[in-house]
C-alpha cells in the first residue's frame, strides 16, 4: 500500500466507532473516475477469499491505485492496518427506473466479532443525486445483532442517511452496519464499487493516537442516533465502549461507568485470592 501515510486521528476513529462509516467526498480524480466505468465493464478479475491486496489488485490495475490513494490508504491502514486482505469485491448496480429498492441488510450474518471488524470500502465513480437513489445507511445501527435480511422489513429509520455525493467518493464501513441501495429513478445507470478488507493484524492504535484523550473522542463515542430506543439504545454506547477498549488497548476505558459497574463481581475475586 501507500507509502504516504494520512493516517486518521483518534477523533475520527471514534467516530466511525459511533457511526459505523467514514465518508471522504470526491477525494478519486476525475481521470480515474471517468477510467473507472469501463473498468467495471470490462470486468473485474474474480479474488479468491483472503487475497492479500498486492496479489489481488497488481500493480497499477484501477483497484490498486484506488486503495493507494493517499486518504483511502490512510484511512484504512488506521481501521484494519496494514497489509490487508481482499475478503471479496463485486460492482453493485442499480438499473434506471429499476421500481424498487434493495430491503435494508447487514453484510455479514454470522459475523459477532466484539474486538475486531472488517472494512467495507463503498466507490462511486458518478456524482450519485437524489433521483439516482444512494445507498441508504442507518448510522450508528453496525453493532447491533442482526441477522443478514431481518431489517429488510423497516422501511425508514429516523436518522437514515441516503448517499448523495459528488463523483468519486469513497465511504468506508464497518461490516456489520444496515444499507441498501435505493431505488434509481433517473435513466442512469447508478455505479457502486465494493470491495471488503479483513485485517491481518490486531487493530490496537493503528492510527495517529496523539489526541486519544481529547474530550472530541469521548463526545463522539457517546453520541446518540435519533432511532435509538430511549433504553435498548443506551447498549448501544456499551457495545462501543467495548469496542473502544480493544482499540484503544486501554481495558479500563469506560463511560459513565458502564462496563467497569457490570464486570464488578467482588465474590469471585475474593474466592480466587
Ligand atoms: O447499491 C447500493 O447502493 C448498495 C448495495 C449493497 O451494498 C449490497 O447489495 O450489499
Amino acid at each position: 500500500m501507500s507509502t504516504t501515510r494520512q493516517l486518521l486521528n483518534s477523533t475520527q476513529v471514534a467516530r466511525f466507532v459511533a457511526h459505523g462509516f467514514l465518508r471522504l467526498d470526491g477525494i478519486v480524480p476525475p481521470e480515474m473516475n471517468e477510467e473507472a466505468l469501463a473498468v467495471f465493464t470490462a470486468g473485474l478479475p474474480s479474488v479468491p477469499y483472503g487475497t492479500p491486496v498486492p496479489k489481488a489488485f497488481p500493480e497499477g490495475s484501477f483497484a490498486r491505485r484506488l486503495v493507494e490513494l493517499p486518504a483511502v490508504a490512510g484511512a484504512l491502514e488506521s481501521l484494519v492496518g496494514p497489509d490487508p486482505t481482499v475478503d471479496h469485491h463485486y460492482v453493485h448496480i442499480r438499473e434506471p427506473r429499476e421500481g424498487s429498492a434493495q430491503p435494508l441488510h447487514g453484510d455479514a450474518v454470522i459475523d459477532l466479532r466484539p474486538d475486531a471488524f472488517d472494512v467495507q470500502l463503498m466507490y462511486y465513480p458518478q456524482e450519485v443525486t437524489a433521483e439516482m437513489g444512494g445507498t441508504l445507511i442507518v448510522p450508528g445501527s453496525h453493532l447491533r445483532r442482526t441477522n443478514e435480511s431481518d431489517t429488510g422489513r423497516y422501511q425508514n429509520l429516523r436518522g437514515q442517511t441516503r448517499l448523495t455525493c459528488p463523483a468519486g467518493t469513497v465511504v468506508l464501513l464497518h461490516h456489520g452496519i444496515w444499507h441498501g441501495g435505493r431505488r434509481n429513478d433517473s435513466d442512469i445507470v447508478r455505479h457502486m464499487y465494493k470491495i471488503r478488507f479483513n485485517p491481518t493484524v490486531p487493530q490496537v492504535r493503528l492510527w495517529d493516537t496523539a489526541d486519544l484523550d481529547a474530550p472530541a473522542v469521548r463526545e463522539e463515542l457517546g453520541r446518540g442516533f435519533p432511532w435509538y430506543e430511549q433504553a435498548t439504545g443506551r447498549l448501544e454506547i456499551l457495545n462501543r465502549i467495548r469496542l473502544w477498549r480493544a482499540l484503544s488497548g486501554d481495558p479500563a476505558f469506560d463511560i459513565e461507568y458502564w462496563a467497569t459497574r457490570i464486570a464488578n463481581r467482588p465474590a469471585a475475586r475474593r474466592s480466587q485470592a
